[in-house]
């Protein structure tokens, strides 16, 4: 086969199977490709097409969508009457049919496999075993191409699922469950693994296949690193400084507030973009689901109540971060007083205030605003819950985007993402160790005060926190 005859081409497989079953679904997820064409109705498409997944412009591996079988009866039967050398069945095949409608799909869709491809046949494994998916099983195994079966349930539903397995086991190398709506980073790899068992020639080429494909995902998530860091660099140092008028003061005061919720949320969604183009989802938005705590605005009071650090570990950071929680209460007295029940009642009232970003905008405890002279000052922030906050919507964003495979279409029924922690938190950094949340105080001190190599240090272990956050998530399933 052409695959295996020049080791170091590319390997190419086609995507067959019946109309309808999840077959252009399975390929969009596998490539990572929403640009394929995905469609609720049978028999739209009509000619193969190829889809080339590339990594740093080379391309690696390569997935060809084809028509569903057309007439897989009449098809079976004149392959099992040829009697000529069996290297030239599906040729003779597609010769002999050229010309006559009612076998056009069948004849498009042997094309790869006349020329070499191997074979991903997929089934809708939500639905019984019928005769018509006999015979296409058996039409791919008198072609003799090294193939592997895919099952895609495209409901939930198990009770089919040994009587496909059965089947399969008798016509193809390997077998698979895997769900097109569902698969994420590391079924996708494990299906490529196994496609390495359909026929040994391809295994040197589909390693380092794997291989490119792990290269790449580690890239995606060093620079996903990279640009939130930069994000915090930026809204962490932000600051404005206007000519003050008097008698204006409430007005200016005002404007600079705005203009700094506007350009932090513009930085946000900006970051947030980049990293859903680094995981290839291009063309669609993807949709939050409805009732994501990251629906909401960044600084309303429900994300800054469910997002970020809770009252007590607010308290702590700013008792042991110095000025860090800016709740308008002299550092030194937290830190001196702190232990003292009465004391800490009175804090903790302050932290609450603390929480509601509204309260806090419209005051000095967030934005650091100053008078100094004929100049009305405003940042950078002094409140590190700002930073917990775009850490948690950065990783919700990030769950939700790297969990969405490509072949999934139904952006309207999107289900609920999002941990949920106690304490009606459900951002991921209440629950943070304290050597997680020492290593963003590092962080938020040193972008504000510190001298160049502390910021540099800061950074590099904020840079790995966010690393092992992200292979966490990839690893928690939802
Ligand atoms: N819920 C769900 N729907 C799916 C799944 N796979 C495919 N579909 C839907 O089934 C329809 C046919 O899918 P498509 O991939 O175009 O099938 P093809 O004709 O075999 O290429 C589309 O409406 C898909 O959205 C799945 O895993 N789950
Ligand atoms: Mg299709």
């Amino acid at each position: 086969m052409k695959n295996a005859a020049t080791p170091h081409s590319v390997p190419e497989f086609a995507i067959i199977g019946h109309p309808n079953e999840g077959k252009s679904s399975v390929l969009s997820t596998l490539a990572e490709d929403d640009s394929v064409r995905v469609s609720p109705f049978p028999g739209e498409t009509v000619v193969c097409q190829t889809f080339p997944v590339r990594i740093d412009d080379r391309e690696v591996i390569r997935f060809i969508d084809t028509p569903g079988f057309q007439n897989p009866r009449d098809t079976l039967e004149w392959l099992r009457a040829y009697n000529g050398p069996p290297e030239k069945m599906v040729s003779a095949f597609r010769a002999a049919h050229a010309h006559k409608p009612n076998f056009h799909d069948d004849c498009e869709l042997l094309g790869p496999v006349e020329a070499g491809a191997g074979v991903i046949f997929v089934v809708d494994g939500s639905r019984p075993v019928r005769q018509v998916d006999l015979a296409e099983m058996e039409i791919l195994r008198l072609t003799g191409a090294p193939r592997m079966a895919v099952i895609n349930s495209k409901e939930d539903d198990a009770a089919y699922l040994s009587q496909w397995q059965n089947e399969f086991r008798k016509n193809f190398n390997s077998v698979r469950l895997f769900n097109s709506s569902r698969a994420n980073y590391r079924q996708r790899i494990e299906l490529l693994e196994s496609l390495k068992s359909i026929d040994q020639r391809l295994e040197p080429v589909l390693r380092r296949v794997v291989q490119a494909f792990e290269e790449d995902w580690e890239q995606r998530n060093i620079r996903s690193a990279a640009i939130l860091i930069d994000l915090f660099k930026g809204v962490l140092t932000y600051h404005r400084t206007v000519p003050y008028k008097a008698g204006e003061e409430e007005k200016l005061r005002r404007q600079l507030q705005e203009r700094f919720q506007t350009h932090v949320a513009g930085q946000e969604q900006e970051a947030h973009a980049s990293i859903r183009r680094l995981f290839k989802h291009n063309i669609f938005n993807l949709e939050l689901p409805p009732h994501s705590i990251l629906a909401e605005d960044l600084f309303s009071e429900r994300t800054w109540e469910f997002l970020g650090l809770g009252k007590t570990q607010l308290i702590v950071a700013g008792a042991l971060g110095g000025a860090a929680l800016g709740v308008g209460i002299d550092a030194a007295t937290i830190g001196a007083s702190f232990g003292a029940a009465s004391v800490i009642g009175g804090l903790l009232g302050a932290g609450a205030t603390a929480l509601k970003a509204d309260d806090l905008l419209s005051g000095a405890r967030l934005l650091g605003m100053q008078l100094g002279g004929e100049q009305l000052r405003l940042g950078p922030v002094n409140n590190i819950q700002l930073l917990y906050i775009l850490l948690d919507r950065a990783l919700i964003f990030y769950a939700h985007v790297i969990n969405w495979a490509h072949g999934r279409r139904d952006y309207e029924s999107a289900a609920r993402h999002g941990a949920a922690g106690h304490d009606g938190k459900e951002g991921y950094t209440t629950n943070w160790s304290r050597e997680e949340r020492r290593v963003c105080e590092r962080f938020f001190t040193a972008i504000r005060h510190g001298k160049e190599l502390e910021i540099e240090d800061s950074t590099v272990a904020l840079h790995q926190l966010l690393l092992e956050q992200f292979e966490q998530i990839a690893g928690a399933r939802t």
